[in-house]
C-alpha cells in the first residue's frame, strides 16, 4: 500500500470521528460561516509574483521542516511580504498540522486562505467554511470524477475556491470541469515523493486556459518560477523552501 492510501484510510477514520463531536448543524453557527471569501484565483490573475506561501511542519516525505514557529508570526510575515494566498496544512498524523492553524491563520491576516487536506468528504469542506477557508484543495488521485463534481459543487455553492491537483494526464482528463476554478499540476509524486518541474511543464499545454495554473511543490528559486511562467503558470505553490527558514515571511518577501 503507498502512502496515499494509507493517509486516506486515517483521513475516513478521523472524519467519521469528527462527525460524531461536531454535528454539521453546529459547524453552520460558526460566525466565520458567513464571512464573506476573498478569491485566491482573483489574486492569481491580478499579481506579478503569483505566491502562495504555504504552513508545513514536517511532511511524510521530509519528516520535520520546522517545528519551532507559530502560524500567527508566519502568516503576519507571509501577508507583508506581499504574497497571493496562503496555504494551511491542516492533516494532523502525516504533516502536523490542525484546524486550530487555521484559525489562528485567519485571525492573523487578511490573505485568501487554502485548507491543505485529503478531502474525501462534503463534512471537511462545511468544516473548512466554518473556519475562515477561501479556498479547497481536491485531490484528484483519491477521488471519482463524480466526487470531484460533487464536492466542487458544494464548495461553489458556499463561495469557495476550488483548486484541482493533478499528477499525471490521466487524473488531468478525469478532472477537467466548469466547476474548478484553478488547476493545480503536482510536481511531486504523492505515491513515490518524487519531484520534477517537468511534470509541469509537459501537462501545462493540456490545461484550458479557462483555468488558473498553478505548478505545486519542489519550487526553491526565482528562476524555477520564471521558468515555469511561459507554460502559462500564474501561481506557484512554495511550502518547505519558506519553512525550512527562520523567518518564512522574508523567505517570501525575496
Ligand atoms: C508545497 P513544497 O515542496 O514547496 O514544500 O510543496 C506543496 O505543494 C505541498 O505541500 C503539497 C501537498 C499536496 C501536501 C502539494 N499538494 C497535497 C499535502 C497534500
Amino acid at each position: 500500500m503507498n502512502i496515499l492510501d494509507k493517509i486516506v484510510i486515517d483521513k475516513r477514520k478521523e472524519v467519521e470521528l469528527r462527525k460524531s463531536i461536531i454535528p454539521l448543524f453546529q459547524l453552520e453557527q460558526s460566525v466565520l460561516f458567513e464571512r464573506k471569501t476573498n478569491s485566491l484565483a482573483q489574486n492569481l490573475i491580478n499579481s506579478k509574483s503569483g505566491i502562495i506561501a504555504e504552513h508545513k511542519r514536517r511532511s511524510p516525505s521530509k519528516s520535520v521542516i520546522n517545528q519551532s514557529l507559530n502560524v500567527q508570526d508566519v502568516a503576519r510575515g507571509y501577508e507583508k511580504a506581499g504574497v497571493c494566498g496562503m496555504s494551511v496544512l491542516t492533516d494532523g498524523k502525516y504533516f502536523g498540522g490542525s484546524l486550530d492553524d487555521l484559525i489562528v491563520a485567519r485571525a492573523s491576516s487578511n490573505l485568501p486562505l487554502l485548507r491543505k487536506e485529503f478531502i474525501i468528504d462534503d463534512y471537511q469542506i462545511i468544516e473548512a467554511k466554518a473556519y475562515g477557508t477561501d479556498v479547497i484543495l481536491l485531490i484528484a488521485a483519491i477521488l471519482t470524477r463524480e466526487e470531484i463534481k460533487q464536492f466542487s459543487e458544494l464548495a461553489k455553492s458556499l463561495n469557495l475556491d476550488v483548486l484541482l491537483e493533478v499528477h499525471n494526464q490521466e487524473e488531468l482528463h478525469k478532472s477537467i470541469m466548469p466547476s474548478l476554478d484553478m488547476l493545480g499540476v503536482n510536481n511531486r509524486n504523492l505515491k513515490t515523493f518524487e519531484v520534477n518541474l517537468e511534470t509541469s511543464k509537459k501537462l501545462s499545454k493540456l490545461i484550458p486556459n479557462d483555468f488558473v495554473k498553478v505548478s505545486e511543490s519542489g519550487i526553491s528559486t526565482v528562476n524555477a518560477i520564471k521558468e515555469l511562467q511561459p507554460y502559462g503558470y500564474k501561481g506557484f505553490l512554495i511550502g518547505e523552501n519558506f519553512m525550512k527558514t527562520e523567518l518564512p515571511g522574508d523567505s517570501a518577501a525575496n
